[in-house]
């Protein structure tokens, strides 16, 4: 249900609304950077299986009707990434540094973030949905599809295994919003899609990946 109430956290501060459902992908990028930097917040659940995130009274907070979303006090904003980055430099003293100070530190944690956005997660994306989003709809699955998009997968994790027999992340020797970003679809990619071989196979993925996912975040 989407609250219009203000929501105000412990001793009367205000909190981060984050609209989407938790178990939602997009979401999780989001939520695993509020909590890397302490941030507090609270979720407002969107239920995308009865379709809220279309609804009228949703679209004004993410006009294609997707989510995550979140309000922070008087600022809305929409699109996982923008978020990230948005909370990354907001709250930089605070936390751990997700973006690197230097320019050139910082412009390839962004190339890293593009590679994640459009190399990586379309390819997981595309088999999540098909492996298991559609079955869910009652649709059938393009196993086809599924075996094309884990070849071209694979060779996106061969360009990480090259980087990460360089430096201990993808972005150099400190953990970033690059490697975060990921955090979501690898979740998907080696649990419930099943695909965690992908990952197991090739030694500098897999110990980037046991190492990433077991942050207390
Ligand atoms: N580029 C957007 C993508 C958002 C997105 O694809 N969200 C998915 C959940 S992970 C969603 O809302 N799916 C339902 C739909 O598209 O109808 C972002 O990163 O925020």
């Amino acid at each position: 249900m989407i609250s219009s109430h203000a929501h105000t956290g412990k001793g009367g501060k205000m909190v981060v609304k984050v609209f989407g459902p938790v178990a939602a992908a997009c979401p999780q990028r989001v939520l695993a950077c509020l909590l890397e930097m302490g941030v507090d917040f609270e979720v407002v659940h969107i239920d995308l299986e009865s379709r809220e995130h279309k609804r009228p009274d949703f679209l004004p907070r993410q006009p294609f009707g997707q989510v995550p979303a979140i309000e922070d006090g008087d600022f809305s904003l929409y699109e996982s990434r923008a978020i990230i980055g948005y909370y990354a430099t907001k709250y930089a003293d605070k936390g751990p540094n997700l973006l690197r100070i230097c320019l050139e530190d910082k412009a390839v944690v962004d190339q890293l973030l593009e590679v994640e956005a459009h190399n990586f997660n379309d390819l997981v994306y595309t088999m999540v949905l098909q492996l298991l989003a559609l079955p869910r709809m009652g649709d059938r699955t393009d196993f086809g599809l599924v075996q094309s998009c884990a070849i071209k997968l694979e060779k996106v994790l061969d360009v990480y295994e090259q980087r990460l027999s360089k430096s201990t992340y993808l972005a150099g020797d400190a953990f970033t919003l690059a490697d975060l970003s990921h955090l979501p679809a690898m979740r998907y990619l080696t649990t419930e899609a099943g695909y965690g071989d992908l990952v197991s196979e090739r030694k500098n993925v897999n110990s980037w990946w046991v190492n990433i996912s077991a942050r207390p975040a």
